[in-house]
């Protein structure tokens, strides 16, 4: 799910947390605070293009956007907690000065409404409201507490569930593999532990492919979602074939086969799958560990 907004003095939502959903917020541009407490460890960080922060079950969080155009990307599961947002939007809109948002600097409070009433109501969407917490605001670098490593140091991801944690872009685990023509770095954000068996997030980098290797076909059990972020992917889904660009999005449903190339000399896409066995660990089961956001500059 894609929310874009403009920059506000306040917090975009009140503190709350998801007793049956795990969040997961990708910065996709702009600049967000992202706070998350839990085991009484209250940790803040902001997040620029390409940062990760997962907020799983049971963890105080809230957000504040900071820049004229932010845009978050929100992999919240299970599915349907989306009906949160078609309850506090106010309508279906579409504006025929073909701007896809309102332009103006207006940031209103819906998601974030005090009353008992509203209180009670996110309730019936697993939201509830932590009224007693207060986001640090002892920020330095980008970090609350200001010892922790961002953007400046490895990011790394728990080894057990349940635990918040935050990636910086291209400073976490990376893994590189050519098995299937071109190359691709595998950046991942949620791991089988992590994600508890129900899904993976991860970023893959890829390099154009080798005219003399033919595209794999792949056909997954489970359901599988890209959302370019750079550069630009063609896709072919069933008989169907549609290049996207950034901000694109293709839903492949599992049981349907699929090859995806990119159309540039690097293109990078968010992948997010169902299950545990979806295209990142296929791609990982012949990958290296790798310490660079780009491929070697030799063929696989
Ligand atoms: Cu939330």
């Amino acid at each position: 799910m894609g929310t874009n907004s403009p920059y506000s003095s306040s917090l975009g939502v009140l503190p709350h947390i998801h007793e049956r959903h795990h969040e997961n917020f990708f910065s996709f541009k702009g600049r967000t605070q992202l706070w998350a407490d839990k085991y009484n460890d209250s940790e803040g960080r902001l997040l620029t293009a390409g940062d990760y922060g997962s907020v799983p079950t049971n963890t105080t969080h809230t957000f504040q956007l900071l820049d004229p155009d932010t845009e978050l990307v929100g992999v919240i599961v299970p599915g349907g907690f989306e009906d949160l947002f078609y309850f506090l939007g106010n309508a279906n809109v579409s504006y025929a000065t073909q701007t896809p948002f309102v332009p103006a600097d207006v940031s209103d409070s819906a998601g974030s409404g005090s009353s008992a009433t509203i209180i009670s109501e996110l309730e019936s969407f697993d939201v509830y409201a932590q009224l007693s917490f207060t986001p640090r605001r002892d920020f330095v670098n980008g970090t609350a507490p200001a010892n922790a490593t961002w953007h400046d140091g490895s990011s790394t991801i728990p080894s057990v569930a349940g635990t918040p944690y935050f990636l910086a872009s291209g400073w976490g685990p990376k893994y590189l593999t050519g098995k299937y023509g071109a190359w691709q770095i595998v950046q991942p954000f949620v791991t089988p532990t992590t994600g508890e068996h129900d899904f993976t997030q991860c970023t893959i980098t890829l390099s154009r492919q080798p005219a003399n290797v033919s595209l794999p076909s792949w056909n997954l059990t489970d359901h599988t979602a890209l959302q370019v972020l750079e550069g630009g992917l063609k896709v072919e889904v069933g008989n169907e074939t549609a290049t996207l660009i950034g901000g694109d999005v293709v839903f492949i449903p599992g049981g349907t086969a699929f090859k995806y190339q990119s159309v540039a000399a690097s293109s990078k896409v968010m992948y997010v799958g169902a299950g545990d066995a979806g295209l990142d660990q296929q791609l990982l089961k012949s990958a290296r560990s790798w310490e660079y956001v780009s491929f070697p500059t030799y063929w696989p």
